[in-house]
């Protein structure tokens, strides 16, 4: 089988002092971080998109790195795409992907002719993953937004023979994630929202989201797929309002339907600020109602309004989601997928190393800096002294349901000023804490 980047070698960890660009400064695989091992607590992910299939093509222009691995027939090309994908994670010591269906291979006309197509791909790949079994699936999920015939949605299509074709496609995309060992399923409603309420039936068109989830849910369940189920959430792009919003949105419609218990969040931070959160803010909604599941790392440009899935390179905020994870439990059937792509200009093979090396150092330096964090314990110890009030007196009456609004009534009226029960919230002293354990220079 041809090399396909005969000039990049195992990417070894040098350590920080190193400035070999093709080296790991702070992800050594083997260290292990509150007790598990950096491979065990990070979970990379490949995504077969944007690192086997993107190449540089936007609005203004065509691609600029050559994403053809040398064939131009298309499944020679999805061929080679599986053998240069299980090249890089090899080299860069990342042990899970994620994949669309139509990422691994295109359409053929008709669905049966595309679904016999991927059969051949999924086929080939699990060949490979039966010889490599480090090796591993993090997700699969369905590409029904791209083609002409999701113009107005998948699920959500005004169109019932779309919404037939959509689940026809989840059904093949579901059945090749359980054949090749998937621990996710990720539903990303990709044009599942709308343009303007003028032409819109909201109501109809959520409903109908809700039919298709349960569908996919009970026939994944019924061939045996016992890994999760995740929604992704996204406030816009490409449609103006995605039903998805964000992790707060969709748990409501989720417990609408009584979907709740069958669904946890894939959280992606160019998807948090695009809705006008932090990254932080959607893994503790995530967290605190339950429902954390897998991460699409990435980040956006605060200076731009869309969705630029660079690589993350914020040591900062990689902190702050390393802490949400380690607080949540740590990843379970989840992972880290690097929903990320190179720049337009970063266009050589070895960029698409440079770039990965990148995000998995950031996310080393992130998970190492929350277990810090979390051990120096000074933030734990804040929060908790903040809301003292609420394990003795009138504050744990409340919380045990023995207060009554008369007594509460009683109680404000003999105190007849609360203002000095506050404190400060310390928000400076805080950043100044966490600054000072990630850089303890
Ligand atoms: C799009 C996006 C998707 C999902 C999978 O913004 O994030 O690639 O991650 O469909
Ligand atoms: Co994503």
């Amino acid at each position: 089988m041809a090399e396909f980047f005969k000039d990049i070698p195992k990417i070894p960890f040098k350590g920080v002092n190193s400035t070999d660009p093709l080296s790991f400064k702070y992800y050594d695989p083997d260290e292990v971080v509150l007790g598990k091992t950096m491979r065990e607590q990070l979970k990379f992910a490949l995504s077969w998109w944007h690192t086997m299939g993107g190449d540089g093509t936007d609005m203004f222009g065509v691609g600029t790195a050559d994403k053809s691995w040398g064939e131009s027939d298309p499944t020679a090309r999805a061929k080679a795409k599986v053998d240069a994908a299980f090249e890089i994670m090899d080299k860069l010591s990342i042990d899970y992907f994620c994949w669309h269906d139509r990422d691994l291979s295109p359409e053929y006309g008709s669905l049966a002719a595309t679904n016999e197509k991927l059969d051949e791909i999924v086929d080939y790949i699990k060949e490979k993953m039966d010889k490599d079994p480090t090796k591993k699936l993090l997700w699969g999920t369905a590409k029904c937004f791209d083609h002409p015939r999701f113009m107005h949605g998948a699920g959500t299509s005004p169109s019932a023979d779309v919404f037939a074709f959509s689940a026809a496609q989840i059904k093949k995309a579901i059945e090749s994630t359980v054949k090749l060992g998937g621990s996710g399923y990720v539903f990303w409603g990709g044009r599942e929202g709308y343009e303007t309420l003028l032409n819109t039936n909201m109501g109809l068109e959520l409903d109908n989201m809700a039919r298709l989830l349960r569908m996919v849910i009970d026939y994944g369940r019924s061939i045996g797929f016992t890994g999760d189920f995740y929604i992704e959430p996204k406030p816009k792009e490409p449609t103006k309002h995605q039903y998805d919003f964000d992790t707060a949105t969709v748990i409501g419609f989720l417990r609408k339907y009584g979907l709740d218990k069958d669904i946890k969040m894939n959280i992606e931070a160019n998807h948090a600020t695009l809705a006008q959160h932090t990254f932080q803010h959607e893994l503790r909604v995530a967290r605190d109602n339950g429902v954390f599941g897998s991460i699409d790392a990435n980040q956006g440009d605060p200076l731009l309004g869309w969705d630029t899935d660079q690589f993350p390179t914020n040591a900062y905020d990689a902190t702050l989601c390393m802490y949400e994870v380690l607080k949540a439990g740590g990843f379970t059937n989840g992972g880290l997928n690097f929903d990320a792509k190179a720049r337009r200009g970063s266009f050589t093979p070895e960029d698409i190393f440079l770039s990965y090396i990148a995000g998995m150092d950031t996310f080393a330096l992130g998970l190492k800096a929350a277990a810090k964090l979390i051990e120096d314990g000074r933030l734990d110890k804040f929060v908790e002294d903040r809301y003292a009030s609420w394990t003795t007196g009138i504050g744990k009456d409340i919380i045990d349901g023995k207060a009554t609004i008369d007594d509460l009534e009683k109680y404000a009226l003999e105190k007849g000023e609360v203002t000095d029960s506050l404190s400060s919230g310390r928000q400076e002293y805080l950043e100044s804490v966490v600054n000072q354990v990630i850089f303890n220079l």
